[in-house]
């Protein structure tokens, strides 16, 4: 029996690399698209003659009830959602309806259809916020400082209540940082290995920055798919934390990054407060221990590795003209 995987968000980093797992794994895929995004369906390069795209706005119940009718999906991934974190307090509102809205509409959906998909909810590690303690794990109190890390503890919340109310097979992966060369050049990484990149060929003579001291949990887009997959072929519906549990500073990103192209960071990094946030912790590290046990998942790509990828990838993509140089941004 061929299995149907609906994934919403699929022109995505995660989008991407999920689909491609589930292709390898002989699933028959249909991609979600928000329709003024339509073009971005490029992204998915290779793979895109083996995936099914429909036009679907999350925000509109009616469509999504009747593609999951359509479908009747063996389980569905809710990746969609705005994911540059400070850009929530510029619409905290659209971001609530976007990522609460978006899975809460398709919990309804699955639970008026009377189906028995299995659903993953692309939670957050932002949940946990002003944290007290590290490594978090599944126990650890939610406390999120910002609007986006509040409408996802939402959506996390909504996918508890129906699990709990309507015996839907339904689970969140709580997700700290994961990034691959797909990673848009607004987040952190992507951002250093494209600058890092464009200095090595003269493309670019500096890299403005906001805190050095911040730290994160960076893992491989690649190995975090293969966990979410794995969520959704348990016995029981449940949530995982889904980190490396190693804390790196972006310092130490910014270091191997420019490292690896043996280039002197200090001589073209400087500090822009525009870049600094006052909503973050920097404690955020996963303890991946139960995903470890239940699932057998175990990341296999290191920091150094993940990032030495990006930057090569970069160089390359910018030797033969595939993407423009780094440009200075606004944060
Ligand atoms: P984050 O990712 O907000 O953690 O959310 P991002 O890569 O934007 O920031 C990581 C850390 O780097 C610090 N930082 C900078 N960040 C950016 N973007 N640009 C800079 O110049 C810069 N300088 C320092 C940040 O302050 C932060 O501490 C990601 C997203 O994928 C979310 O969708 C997801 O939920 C979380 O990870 C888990």
């Amino acid at each position: 029996m061929i299995r149907t995987a609906l994934i919403t968000g699929i022109t995505g980093q995660d989008g991407y690399y999920l689909s491609r797992l589930l292709l390898e794994k002989g699933y028959r895929v249909i991609g979600l698209v928000a329709p003024q995004r339509r073009n971005n369906i490029v992204k998915l390069g290779n793979l895109i003659e083996q995936i099914e795209i429909y036009p679907v706005a999350l925000t509109d119940a009616v469509a999504l009830l009747e593609v999951v009718e359509q479908f009747r999906p063996d389980e569905i991934y809710n990746l969609a959602a705005p994911s540059f974190v400070p850009d929530s307090w510029n619409d905290p509102l659209g971001t609530l309806d976007l990522i609460t809205g978006s899975a809460t509409r398709l919990l309804a959906a699955i639970h008026q259809l009377g189906l028995t998909t299995r659903v993953f909810e692309a939670s957050s590690s932002e949940m946990f916020g002003q944290v007290d303690h590290a490594p978090q794990d599944e126990n650890t109190p939610f406390r999120p400082m910002n609007p986006y890390a509040a409408a996802k503890l939402h959506a996390h919340w909504m996918m508890v209540h129906h699990r709990q109310r309507y015996g839907l097979f339904a689970c969140s992966g709580i997700l700290y940082n994961h990034e691959s060369p797909l990673r848009l050049p607004n987040f952190v990484t992507r951002k250093v290995s494209l600058a890092a990149a464009s200095i090595k060929l003269g493309l670019s003579d500096r890299l403005e920055m906001g805190n050095l001291q911040a730290k994160r949990d960076w893992g491989y887009a690649g190995d975090y798919v293969e966990a979410i997959w794995r969520m959704l072929q348990t016995n029981t519906p449940e949530d995982y934390v889904i980190g490396t549990g190693q804390l790196h500073s972006v310092q130490n990103l910014v270091e191997t990054a420019f490292g690896c192209l043996d280039l002197d960071w200090t001589r073209y990094v400087s500090i822009d407060s525009k870049f600094i946030r006052s909503d973050e912790h920097f404690q955020l590290v996963a303890n991946p221990a139960k995903a470890k046990r239940d699932l057998g998942w175990q990341p296999q790509m290191t920091f150094a590795k993940l990032i030495e990828e990006m930057v090569l990838t970069d160089l390359d993509r910018l030797r033969s003209g595939l993407i423009a140089p780094a440009v200075p941004q606004q944060p």
